[in-house]
């Protein structure tokens, strides 16, 4: 076999609660950011479908499993809503979400895949983002309770944890570029959310030790390494590197060695944009580290100096770079994302390198594709040969890091079962599993499902 894998690969896919449960106000849950997002304006959302209805996983989780299982999956993430489980945000905990989430997790290990689960993936209870979501030092106070909560509920079982996922994405979205709430363009206030979501990283991660639970915690970044147009040109590598600092190392860095990347900090200094902090805070930040790196993969950055004109009044990352069209360029034109496989073995050297080869795995890596229904072929199934080549070409790479000694544990997919989307819904469909919205959300295995079952079993392919 050409790709052999190690022994205890975690082979697996992600995918996060309010993309996938439905039942967004039922049963006790109470409202998120998205699920307000949604109910404002519902024709938003591609085909009308939002978190209400998502992949109606919290009433088909157990088929679900059963499908993971065939599919040969040892491991699955999602992630626990917060406004399921105190639908307040801080306070009364719903009894109806302890029983779901409890059986969930027990389908899930009855089935040999450990669950892996991540706190927070985008989804701010509604009650919270009105006192100022990851603005407000109270949030990160209420954030702690619901992680302890979730430690005492089920961290008897569950032994992966994962403080945030992506957290540039909130920033992004909320305080640059406008496609997350509170959807305003303020790099000061961007600046704080950015240190809030690590301190309440990190004081999860205090507490969880503390605690002394049998299992690991860590991070979810989405990292994109930032190539230059020209290695040669001093100004384009020094653009690249910033590019890095303010989306890759300014989550590395606070998360693996405990403090906040220099240049970035000398930057936000001059600009007068440093957040409100303390000193104990920031020895807190140096004495709490994660234990384990998931590295979500999607695509890169290709970097030039600033040549144009920002579009933006205020002072925002884009002063410092321009983005570039590589010429050799690999298009998904669906989802408008570079494919580029060497990213992820860049990425993994990257932690091998500079990061003290701390554990890790890639956390998301996936192809998102529209229209998949013109692939159904006379037996109903989806032939994704695309994303077969997809997966394969991004485990070429994973397996040549490994070979050339990074510390890499397991790979999982975006997704399992085609999911909702934040601002796509089911447009783009990224699944294993089909998932039929007009037939009860009937799921179908794609042909990659069958393709992973095959290579789960001889735990790599040719
Ligand atoms: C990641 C998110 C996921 C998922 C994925 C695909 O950034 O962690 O939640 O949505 O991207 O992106 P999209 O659904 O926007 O196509």
């Amino acid at each position: 076999m050409n790709y052999k894998f190690p022994a205890d690969f975690w082979w697996g896919s992600a995918a996060s609660g309010a993309q996938t449960e439905g039942i967004a106000t039922g049963d006790g849950k109470g409202e998120s950011i998205w699920d307000r997002w949604y109910s404002n304006d519902p024709s938003v959302f591609f085909n009308e479908v939002g978190p209400d209805q998502a992949s109606r996983v919290y009433e088909m989780y157990k088929e679900d499993v059963k499908l993971m299982k065939e599919i040969g999956h040892n491991s699955y993430r999602t992630s626990i809503q917060w406004s399921r489980l105190i639908p307040e945000g801080r306070g009364k905990v719903n009894p109806d979400a302890v029983a779901f989430y409890n059986s969930y997790i027990d389908e899930l290990i009855e089935n040999d895949i450990e669950p892996f689960i991540c706190l927070y993936h985008f989804d701010m209870p509604m009650a919270m983002q009105e006192i100022g979501g990851w603005e407000s030092k109270e949030v990160v106070e209420a954030y702690l309770e619901f992680a302890k909560t979730c430690f005492e509920l089920f961290g008897d079982r569950v032994k992966k944890w994962f403080t945030h996922n992506e957290p540039i994405v909130p920033v992004e979205g909320g305080y640059l570029y406008q496609f997350h709430y509170p959807l305003v363009v303020d790099m000061k206030r961007a600046v704080q959310v950015a240190y809030h979501e690590t301190l309440a990283s990190v004081k999860t991660i205090k507490a969880y030790h503390e605690a002394g639970y049998d299992g690991e915690i860590g991070i979810i970044l989405n990292l994109t390494p930032s190539y230059p147009r020209n290695e040669e040109d001093p100004e384009d590598v020094k653009a690249a590197q910033l590019a890095d600092g303010f989306f890759n190392r300014s989550f590395l860095e606070p998360a693996i060695n405990g403090v906040f990347p220099a240049d970035i900090v000398e930057l936000i200094t001059e600009l007068d944009l440093l957040p409100d902090y303390t000193e104990e805070e920031l020895d807190l930040i140096k004495a709490n580290t994660i234990d384990l790196l998931g590295i979500n993969y999607y695509q890169p950055r290709r970097i030039k100096k600033k040549e144009s004109k920002s579009e933006y009044d205020s002072v925002m990352p884009d002063d410092y770079f321009d983005n570039y069209v590589w010429p050799e360029r690999k298009m998904n034109p669906y989802r408008g994302w570079e494919i580029y496989e060497k990213g992820i073995y860049d990425c993994l050297i990257n932690i091998r390198d500079n990061y003290g080869n701390i554990p890790c795995f890639i956390s998301e890596n996936g192809m998102g594709v529209e229209g998949e229904e013109k692939y159904i072929n006379e037996e109903g199934r989806i032939d994704d040969d695309y994303r077969i080549e997809f997966v394969s070409d991004h485990l070429k790479y994973v397996h040549q890091a490994i070979q050339e000694g990074c510390n890499v544990k397991g790979y999982h997919m975006w997704t399992c079962m085609d999911n909702w989307s934040w601002t796509n819904a089911y447009k783009n469909r990224y699944g294993f599993i089909a998932v039929d919205l007009e037939d009860n959300r009937k799921r179908t295995i794609k042909k990659s499902g069958y393709w992973y079952k095959e290579v789960v079993a001889n735990n790599g392919f040719d």
